[in-house]
């Protein structure tokens, strides 16, 4: 007993600092979750990091150490803190980008502090209540061996639990750490210390790239790829729609296979099949997302180029200058806002819906949740709520809305579908969800037909991404009837609708050409008469053939599809493998060129003021 006395008062300073740093930690997590669990989470990598910090003081002596992690504690204090408040009112966590882009509009500094409360004290108690275990002499002078091995001890115990906390995470949820879809998830269960250190990494890690030049040649090349590219862009479609609204709906995990398709002979979307009879209907429209999923989709469809190649686009770019489809129409003075029922900071959203030049994101805080169906605020709820708004909107505007009920592993509450032998399956449950997006979808455009949006509005409904993941595989070959599948009949499964509608039903008819996501934007662009210069897609309505490239590599036209995975050629037609030809690896560089161009575009941020490549 009086052995332990002793040491808890040679450490005193350790032991305050690691007593209520961990308490502040705790509540931390807390304050983010509003669970108790996730304190329990929290605990091992809060004390993990602790120990590092107290292994790391204790390499000095005393006096310094206990100094030292005072003033840590002071650092951390203020960082938890900022964190905090910074949740309470954007629903999410600071980041650097989001710190430079809070800084930079002068909006986080006020409003934040502004919400600076009595409660906050707790946090800072300890500092006062407390110096005098930081600053008393402490007597104990331990001598050089004893001193460095207990620093050695506490940063191998730190570093050992650390890397087991963070590890664990990267098993449990693979994508979390490189694409921090959920900042939130990793502050509230890794702690501010592992998340603020993350951020830092990945940030500096796409920095370093950014602020590399790039060879004057490479710019020279891409000025010409879109010289070339923007020639001769008018058809008989250019400015037919130009002042018109502009309404975009992005459904989650909508796959084109459930389109015109029955279960016991009842149709899984009846909806949006009545509103492809009277829309214009592209049937090999295929999503070309990445590690970003749905909000790659929305980068894609705002800005026609490719999402990064690992991670998400929308963390390790959101300060990139962009040259959107929200830019290119408050140019001609439309409104923009993006309405999504769900956690703002989600996928980066507050931010990277800024960065796109959005007016207005209008995220979960700002819907009555009355109804929860799967993730988060039922797309009944949504729809109702986002309709009226939209109806109160400054016209002309262009309003992007992305839904939610849908998610995987589609459990939801939905309204009741009798998918007959398929129910209690995976692909039943999946069903399910579709017919109750459909349903919700259906009824927003009937109320939009009803009150006249229509007449002057363009809606472009499309789904984000796949549903289907590769083990239900069989499953969905087995529910669409098929004998077998090869890499071919996988990879033409990758697709989801794309339906446009415009006013009084013009240009009803159903379009086969190959196509993707990235070029909605440049279609959109001719139909409205943007002065947009960078876009990668093509113009769905240009009398070019359509083709598409995946940001894996892959690409089709048709005719043939490149599986890059595979570094094999199939012909479309007979479902067979072909020969690679000097042609065909013509094509191959040819393809991987526009990924090369989109990468630099971003990497570099050529769009910068715009002039860059002008230069
Ligand atoms: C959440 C929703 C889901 O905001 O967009 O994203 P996902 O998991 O499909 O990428
Ligand atoms: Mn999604």
């Amino acid at each position: 007993m009086e052995k332990i006395k002793k040491i808890i008062n040679n450490n005193l300073d350790i032991v305050t600092f690691f007593v209520f740093v961990s308490i502040k930690f705790s509540l931390y997590s807390y304050s983010l979750s509003g669970s108790f669990l996730t304190v329990l989470v929290v605990l091992i990598p809060t004390w993990a990091c602790l120990l590092i910090l107290c292994g790391l003081s204790s390499f000095f002596n005393t006096k310094t150490r206990s100094r030292l992690l005072y003033t840590i504690n002071i650092i951390l204090t203020v960082i938890i803190i900022a964190d905090i408040k910074y949740f309470a009112y954007y629903k999410d966590i600071v980041s650097i980008p989001v710190l430079k882009l809070g800084l930079l509009l002068g909006k986080v500094s006020s409003s934040v502090f502004a919400l600076i409360g009595i409660l906050d004290f707790i946090y800072v108690l300890d500092l006062f209540i407390t110096p005098h275990h930081y600053f008393n002499k402490i007597e104990y002078v331990p001598n050089r061996k004893t001193k460095l091995k207990q620093a050695f001890s506490l940063l191998l115990i730190g570093t050992v639990l650390n890397t087991g906390s963070v590890f664990a995470m990267s098993i449990n949820q693979p994508n979390l750490l490189s694409t921090m879809y959920s900042k939130i998830y990793v502050a509230e269960n890794l702690g501010p210390i592992n998340f603020h250190t993350i951020d830092s990494f990945n940030y500096v890690k796409a920095a370093g790239q950014k602020d590399t030049e790039l060879e004057e040649d490479v710019v020279l090349n891409i000025e010409d790829f879109f010289d070339e590219k923007n020639s001769n862009k008018e058809n008989s479609y250019t400015g037919l729609y130009e002042g018109s609204n502009l309404i975009i709906i992005q459904v989650e995990a909508l796959q084109e296979f459930v389109i015109g398709s029955t279960v016991n002979d009842v149709e899984i979307t009846p909806n949006l099949n009545k509103w492809i009879k009277k829309s214009t209907y592209f049937d090999n429209y295929f999503y070309q997302t990445a590690g970003g999923n749905t909000s790659d989709a929305e980068f894609i469809t705002n800005n026609s180029l490719y999402p990064a190649s690992e991670g998400a686009t929308c963390y390790i770019y959101p300060e990139n200058t962009l040259d959107s489809l929200p830019k290119a129409l408050k140019k001609k003075d439309y409104y923009t806002s993006t309405y999504h029922g769900y956690t703002e900071s989600f996928w980066n959203r507050s931010v990277m819906n800024q960065t796109e030049g959005f007016d207005d994101f209008i995220g979960e805080s700002s819907y009555n949740i009355d109804e929860i169906v799967g993730m988060g605020l039922s797309d009944k709820s949504f729809f109702n709520q986002a309709f009226n708004m939209i109806e109160v909107q400054k016209e002309p505007y262009y309003s992007l809305l992305v839904t939610l009920s849908s998610h995987f592993p589609y459990d939801g509450d939905y309204d009741d579908f009798n998918v007959g032998e398929y129910e209690k399956t995976f692909i039943g449950n999946y069903l399910k969800s579709m017919h109750y997006a459909d349903a919700q979808l259906g009824m927003f455009l009937d109320k939009l037909e009803a009150d006249g949006t229509l007449d002057n509005s363009v809606v472009a409904i499309y789904g984000d991404h796949y549903a289907i993941t590769p083990n239900y595989k069989d499953d969905l070959i087995q529910f669409l009837g098929m004998d077998e599948s090869n890499d071919l009949v996988w990879a033409e499964l990758q697709k989801v609708p794309l339906i446009m509608h415009f006013p009084k039903d013009e240009n009803v008819g159903i379009h086969h050409e190959y196509a993707g996501q990235m070029d909605l934007y440049p279609t959109l662009a001719n139909l409205f008469n943007l002065d947009s210069e960078y876009m990668l897609g093509n113009d769905l309505f240009s009398d070019e053939k359509g083709s598409i490239v995946f940001r894996n590599g892959s690409f089709a036209d048709g005719k043939i599809f490149y599986l890059s995975g595979l570094n094999e050629f199939y012909d479309i037609s007979t479902g067979k493998k072909i020969e690679e030809t000097e042609e065909l690896l013509n094509m191959k560089k040819d393809r991987t060129l526009e990924l090369d161009y989109s990468d630099d575009i971003l990497n570099h941020d050529l769009l910068k003021g715009e002039t860059e490549l002008d230069n």
